[in-house]
Parts: structure tokens; C-alpha cells; sequence
């Protein structure tokens, strides 16, 4: 039997093949779940359709998170697919030029843009499809272990994190008396158009495999295969937290000594 047989996902933040939330929805999909896509700009338009037609052809729809109208637009044009089962929230958005240096020398304007597109985004999605969601359903952000520790030039995009991380508590209490669960996927670093733009993200890359305890990157399938159980009624009793997908590097306090050679 299929885990999300019968269930509807709304899926945000694919740019391309390599976004994160590719992964997911190429996993719900292949998981039995019907599909629907969010896309931000022309810009992607033609790439999202693509990715949505190897997952089921579910609805493409416009959503610029930035703006409560275009959620709202979104929500409307999304009615006919039906209600949600799942809500995946994969989006974030950084100046590059807060992603390397000094934590103290972010502009008043890219903090506040940076925390409205990472963070705030997951309330407005959250108001703008409350009543689309079934009870019992499961909302999922993606978020990273510079919320909670310093990881050198993720700077902003980790404070915009953490405040994700507590948005999510906050929701899961919210929406609790409904079933519907709000969860956070930590994953490890993965190559993507938002994360190249990291300073220094190859060296991260690099420095997994050799501390991690599984030895190795993650993958967007390994992302994908958790928000199916997150999405599923496997996890009908989690709410409120932040589930690490890193190969175990979260819990690493100190590298073995000469790991990193
Ligand atoms: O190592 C990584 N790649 C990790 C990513 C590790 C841990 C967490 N994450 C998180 C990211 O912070 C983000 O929340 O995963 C999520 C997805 O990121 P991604 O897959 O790494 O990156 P990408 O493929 O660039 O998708 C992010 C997308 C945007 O892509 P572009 O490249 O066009 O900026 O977020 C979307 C957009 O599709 N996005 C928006 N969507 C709607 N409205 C907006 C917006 N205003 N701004 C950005």
C-alpha cells in the first residue's frame, strides 16, 4: 500500500530540478499523493510545469509569498484541486550579500526581507490556506542548523531560521485542536541555487562526509522520503518539531581529532 494514497500536497518553493522541494514532490508522488505547485515568477514558470508533469500533472500555480494577494489568488485558484493533506513550505530568500562577513554590517532592509520571505512567509501561507487544509493534515518548512548554531556566513539566512523554528511551535499549538500537525526538516546542506549563494557552501560540503556519523551528504530523496512520513499518518502524533535530516551532524559537538585532515 502507498503511504499518501488519497492524499492532496501543495508543494512551494520549486525553482528547478535541484530545489529541495523537487525532491519532495517527486517522493510524495512517487508515495501515491496528488500534487499541486507553487512557482514564483515567469522566470521558472516553464521548469515548475516540467517538474509537475513528472509528479502526477497537478495544478501549476503563480505564489509570491511576499504578497498576502498572491497567496490569496493562489488559494482561490487552487480550490478545485481540493482540500490539502499536506503543506510544504520550502522557501527562502537572502541578499547575497548577507551571506558572507559580518552578522552586524546586514542592512535594516535585507533583514527585514530576509525575514519576511524565510520566516514570516510560513504565517501568511498558513492564513492564507487554513481553511483549505483537512484536519488531521500536515504542514512541513525546511529549515538548517544555523538556526540554532553558528555556521560562519549563514549569518542572517540562521536568524531568519530560528525564527522559522519558533513559528512552527507556535503554529503546531495553534492548530493543534484540528489534528494538523507543523513540523520543521532540518536537512544538511544540499547544492541548490539558494544554497550556492552561502559563502564558502562547497567547503560545507566537504566537511560533512568526513564528520558526520553516517559519512556521507544527503540527498534531496532523503529529504523527500521524510516529508512522505511527516505527510503521512505514520507521524499522526508529531507536531512541533524540528526533525534533522543531516547524516547526524547536528549532534557532532567536536570533530574526531584530524578528520578533517
Ligand atoms: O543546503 C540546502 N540547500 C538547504 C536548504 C539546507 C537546509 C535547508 N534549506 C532550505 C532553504 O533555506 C529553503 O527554505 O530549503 C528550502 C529550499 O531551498 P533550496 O531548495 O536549497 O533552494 P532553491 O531551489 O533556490 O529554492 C528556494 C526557493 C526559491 O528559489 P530561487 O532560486 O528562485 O530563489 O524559494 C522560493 C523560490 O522558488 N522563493 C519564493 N517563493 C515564493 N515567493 C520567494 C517568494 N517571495 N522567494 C524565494
Amino acid at each position: 500500500m502507498k503511504l499518501l494514497e488519497g492524499k492532496r500536497a501543495l508543494v512551494t518553493g520549486v525553482a528547478n530540478k535541484w530545489s529541495i522541494a523537487t525532491g519532495i514532490a517527486r517522493q510524495l508522488h512517487a508515495h501515491g499523493a496528488q500534487v499541486a505547485f507553487t512557482y514564483q515568477g515567469e522566470r521558472v514558470k516553464d521548469g515548475v510545469s516540467e517538474i509537475a508533469a513528472e509528479c502526477g500533472g497537478g495544478p501549476v500555480v503563480e505564489c509570491d509569498v511576499s504578497s498576502n494577494e498572491s497567496i490569496a489568488a493562489c488559494a482561490k485558484a487552487l480550490e478545485g484541486f481540493g482540500k490539502l493533506d499536506a503543506l510544504v513550505h520550502s522557501i527562502a530568500f537572502v541578499n547575497k550579500e548577507d551571506l558572507v562577513g559580518k552578522v552586524f554590517t546586514t542592512s535594516r532592509s535585507g533583514f527585514a526581507q530576509a525575514m519576511d520571505i524565510s520566516s514570516y512567509s510560513l504565517i501568511a501561507l498558513v492564513n492564507g490556506f487554513v481553511d483549505s487544509l483537512n484536519d488531521g493534515s500536515s504542514v512541513m518548512a525546511l529549515t538548517y542548523l544555523g538556526a540554532t548554531q553558528i555556521v560562519p556566513n549563514y549569518n542572517i539566512a540562521g536568524i531568519a531560521k530560528s525564527a522559522l523554528e519558533s513559528i512552527v511551535r507556535y503554529l503546531a499549538f495553534d492548530l493543534g485542536d484540528r489534528g494538523i500537525r507543523v513540523n520543521a526538516i532540518s536537512a544538511g546542506p544540499i547544492k541548490t541555487a539558494s544554497s550556492r549563494q552561502v559563502g564558502g557552501f562547497s567547503r560545507i560540503l566537504d566537511v560533512v562526509p568526513k564528520v558526520a556519523p553516517l559519512k556521507r551528504n544527503v540527498t534531496q530523496e532523503d529529504v523527500g522520503d521524510c516529508a512522505v512520513y511527516l505527510a503521512s499518518d505514520l507521524s499522526r502524533s508529531v507536531t512541533a518539531d524540528v526533525h534533522f535530516v543531516d547524516s547526524g551532524y547536528h549532534a557532532m559537538g567536536m570533530y574526531p581529532p584530524d578528520v578533517l585532515g
